[in-house]
């Protein structure tokens, strides 16, 4: 994506901004105005921004020519949105997973003055998409399909989220049912729809396409949010946190992570019993005893394996595709993730 792109794709953020801090459905005085301009600039801009800069890039392969400074517009604001959605479920998610920090900084949550604020400004966060969808696409043809999608998959979501927080309930820690298609169900709803589909999705439908066409857009996408999510559980524990940015918990949360899982299938009775004592527990030398494991099965290698075959298995499934524009999308949103560190 030209440079370009990018910075008009950051100017549109100041736009939408400034329509919700100054919407007339609210009438702002001075304190909420500059809480919410705070707590948007805390939350959403300070990402890789790869779900949104997905839905101009997308948009612009499927056309194959120049885009009119309408359609750069448009495409940026569905960006944002997703960047939105993003970053409410990153404000409540921290809280539930108990996170220090986001993005090379504190969790919003853990800022002295925020503390259980954080939870309405989720709300208010979720909230702003609609607002922002109603001024920009109320218009459009595609614009109940574009409401109905974000629905859709903000449930797919919150069901995900579900799953992962209820098989790891306290009390009753109980390492048997993690297998890979608990894995692969949890990781399916919690992040491929949203992180993968859904910036795809947008641009389809602001393309003209009819979403019910593409299921095998949809499978192919579903199937690159699951290695996405893959990659986000071992950079939990084997990533730099000055470069993932934040610091992991998965262990301490006793999360079915696929390191966790494949550590599971290697382990012989004795290191499964390693695993059964110090998976879950806060205390930092049963965390060790846990790494340690995982570096004595060579999980990194496992890793390794796991990430070439995912991506020759995608290139061959996107290679199958009949239309070239819809091959170009799938390579580019795999590229911006193959082997990524962060
Ligand atoms: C990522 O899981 C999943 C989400 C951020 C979805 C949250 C959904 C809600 C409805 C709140 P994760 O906990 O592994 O992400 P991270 O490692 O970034 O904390
Ligand atoms: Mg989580
Ligand atoms: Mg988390
Ligand atoms: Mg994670």
């Amino acid at each position: 994506m030209s440079s370009d792109l990018k910075s008009k794709f950051l100017e549109v953020y100041n736009t939408l901004k400034s329509e919700l801090i100054n919407d007339p459905a609210f009438e702002f005085d001075e304190d909420s105005r500059q809480w919410v301009e705070k707590m948007l600039d805390y939350n959403v801009p300070g990402g890789k921004l790869n779900r949104g800069l997905s839905v101009i890039d997308s948009y612009q392969l499927l056309k194959g020519g120049e885009l009119t400074k309408d359609e750069v517009f448009l495409a940026s604001a569905l960006g944002w949105c997703i960047e939105w959605l993003q970053a409410y479920f990153l404000v409540l998610d921290d809280i539930m997973d108990e996170s220090h920090t986001r993005r090379g900084q504190p969790c919003w949550f853990r800022l002295p003055k925020v503390g259980m604020i954080a939870v309405n400004d989720g709300i208010i966060l979720r909230n702003h998409i609609p607002r922002i969808l109603k001024k920009h696409f109320r218009g459009k043809p595609y614009y109940v399909d574009l409401v109905d999608l974000f629905n859709e998959v903000e449930f797919q979501t919150a069901s995900g989220q579900m799953i992962d927080l209820i098989t790891t309930l306290v009390g009753e820690k109980d390492l048997s049912k993690y297998s890979l298609s608990t894995h692969r169900r949890i990781v399916q709803y919690k992040t491929a729809y949203y992180s993968f589909y859904l910036p795809v999705a947008c641009a389809l439908l602001m393309f003209g396409e009819d979403l019910d066409k593409h299921e095998e857009v949809k499978n192919v996408l579903i199937e690159m949010g699951t290695y996405f999510q893959v990659q986000d559980d071992y950079l939990d524990c084997f990533g730099a946190p000055e470069v993932i940015g934040k610091i992991g918990t998965d262990i301490e949360d006793f999360k079915c992570s696929w390191l966790v899982v494949k550590a599971l299938e290697l382990a012989n009775e004795n290191q499964k019993k390693t695993l059964h004592e110090n998976y879950g527990k806060k205390d930092p030398s049963s965390v060790a005893k846990v790494k340690e494991l995982y570096y004595t099965l060579n999980l990194q290698g496992v890793f390794e394996d796991y990430e070439n075959a995912s991506y020759t298995k995608l290139i061959t499934s996107i290679e199958g595709h009949p239309s070239k524009a819809v091959q170009a999308v799938l390579k580019s949103f795999l590229g911006k993730i193959y082997k990524r560190q962060k």
